[in-house]
């Protein structure tokens, strides 16, 4: 029997790296196992493309290749050039963006990037337009003194941790903490929504250089037509980080104020999440940043890799072709249908529903942890991880939140019939799941009690449920 191509791709990949050290091999198989297996309902993952994936496994991964296209610090980049500028291209094309940069390594990279070249652009210093047309030798430590002072302590208005927002967007336990002043705006109690006038409010007192929008857990749109707006008021740059809805914006759900890339001056977005490309990400600016934004390399980045920009090439072609629209809209109407029979159920979700990919439970009513409800939810074979939400009394670490999204089973082909069964098989567990205590007779926050029967049983429903959607059905490793 002849095999199809994707199987004689991958099969005679795995058999040159066994060759040289098979518990590798041996690994990546587990992995496509492991991923066959799990109702995986992590928000910000997916399955990219056989293509995708193919085209990071090449020797564009030998090549150095700082600069830009056409402007490099190493010979020999003529390759790297056509795959870069077509990402760029097709990302161009894809979001209606002026300027694409394709270089950032991961989201926390692309807003280094957008960071430095608002900085660069908007902060009035003699010593970085000094640094800027490379007379960094030519700098005093008077320069050096006031480009830190002029840089330093800039402040940027962002959405809190707890309502959804991103660390990166100027929280300690990232770099962005401790370069800016940082002040966040949350969402209403009693909805649990965005409120644009307590955000204008904010931003009239703090006076932020930058307003940054996005979010990793908030289930609702941000109208950035408003954002905007109060951005403008007090002449604000606004940022929008889109990293995880891009896949709904590239498929035409989010249009109009709720489209980012007409209304911001700055957009950043990882490349892996909904738009199910390789791992990596993006930054799509106008004219008057471009310049500042292409010195990301090696202003704040490592080398590029050019074989990751090959296959953000490759899945940006393929969110360009019509069926990535519907695509994007069968991630929404399952996220619904999700939410909507997790309510039916009892379940209690931030804001009450979603109308983007994820969903945010607040396990507090089954009375668990978010921690104690993630790992029950693993023994059953649901794979989802713990979140905050907002004002919660658990912290970042323990939680009370369980966030789960559906762009990956979306992939997959799942439906709004399976999100029924799915919201019944997360409230079987969490309805029988209890608390633990400490050894001393304490609540603990981590411990739990699922009986093992039932996670198996669940765990044999969860993988039948999957069983009518193969992944990567094309792929046979043998
Ligand atoms: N780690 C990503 C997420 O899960 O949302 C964001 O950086």
């Amino acid at each position: 029997m002849s095999l199809n191509a994707e199987s004689t791709a991958f099969r005679s990949a795995l058999e040159v790296i066994r060759a040289v050290e098979p518990r590798v091999a041996d690994a990546i198989g587990a992995e496509l196992a492991d991923q066959r297996e799990s109702l995986k309902l992590i928000a910000s993952e997916n399955y990219a493309s056989p293509a995708t994936l193919l085209a990071m496994g090449n020797w564009f991964s030998d090549k150095y290749a700082e600069g830009t296209v056409g402007r490099r610090f190493y010979a020999g980049c003529q390759n790297v050039d056509t795959v870069e500028a077509l990402a760029a291209e097709h990302a161009k094309e894809l979001f209606g963006a002026a300027h694409a940069y394709v270089q950032p390594h991961s989201g926390i990279d692309a807003n280094l990037v957008a960071f430095w070249a608002i900085l660069a652009d908007r902060v009035e210093s003699p010593a970085l337009k000094k640094a800027q047309v490379r007379q960094v030798n030519d700098l005093t430590e008077a320069d050096w003194f006031a480009l830190r002072r002029e840089l330093g302590n800039q402040r940027m208005l962002g959405m809190s941790l707890d309502a959804g927002g991103h660390l990166t967007h100027g929280f300690r336990p990232n770099i962005s903490g401790k370069m800016f002043d940082q002040r966040s705006y949350g969402t209403d109690p009693a909805t649990g929504l965005i409120d644009y006038d307590r955000v204008a409010e904010a931003a009239r007192e703090f006076k932020p250089l930058i307003l940054v929008a996005g979010y990793s857990a908030y289930p609702r749109k941000v109208n950035f037509r408003i954002m905007r707006e109060i951005a403008d008021s007090v002449g604000a740059t606004f940022m929008v980080d889109m990293a995880h809805f891009a896949g709904l914006v590239a498929g035409k759900v989010f249009t109009g104020d709720f489209d980012p890339v007409p209304h911001a001056h700055i957009v950043t977005t990882t490349t892996h999440k909904s738009l199910r490309g390789p791992r990596g990400g993006m930054v799509l600016c106008g004219p008057e940043l471009a310049d500042q934004v292409d010195r990301g390399c090696p202003m704040v980045l490592g080398g590029p890799l050019p074989h990751v920009m090959a296959a953000k090439a490759v899945a940006l072609a393929e969110a360009r072709r019509p069926d990535f629209a519907d695509y994007a809209q069968r991630i929404v109407d399952n996220a619904q249908a999700l939410a909507e029979g997790l309510v039916r159920r009892g379940t209690k979700l931030v804001t009450g529903g979603t109308d983007n990919h994820l969903v945010l439970l607040d396990v507090s009513g089954y009375g668990l942890t978010g921690r104690q409800a993630e790992q029950a939810l693993l023994d059953s074979g649901i794979v989802t991880n713990r979140n905050a939400v907002p004002q919660d009394p658990n912290g970042a670490w323990y939680t009370s939140g369980i966030r789960i999204g559906t762009p990956a089973l979306t992939t997959r082909g799942l439906g709004v019939a399976e999100m029924d069964q799915t919201a019944e098989l997360i409230h079987t567990v969490l309805s029988q799941t209890q608390a633990g205590s400490n050894a001393d007779g304490t609540p603990s926050k981590a411990k739990y009690v699922l009986d093992p029967a039932l996670a198996d049983k669940i765990s044999k429903q969860a993988s039948e449920l999957l069983t009518g959607f193969p992944l990567y059905p094309a792929v046979d490793l043998g």
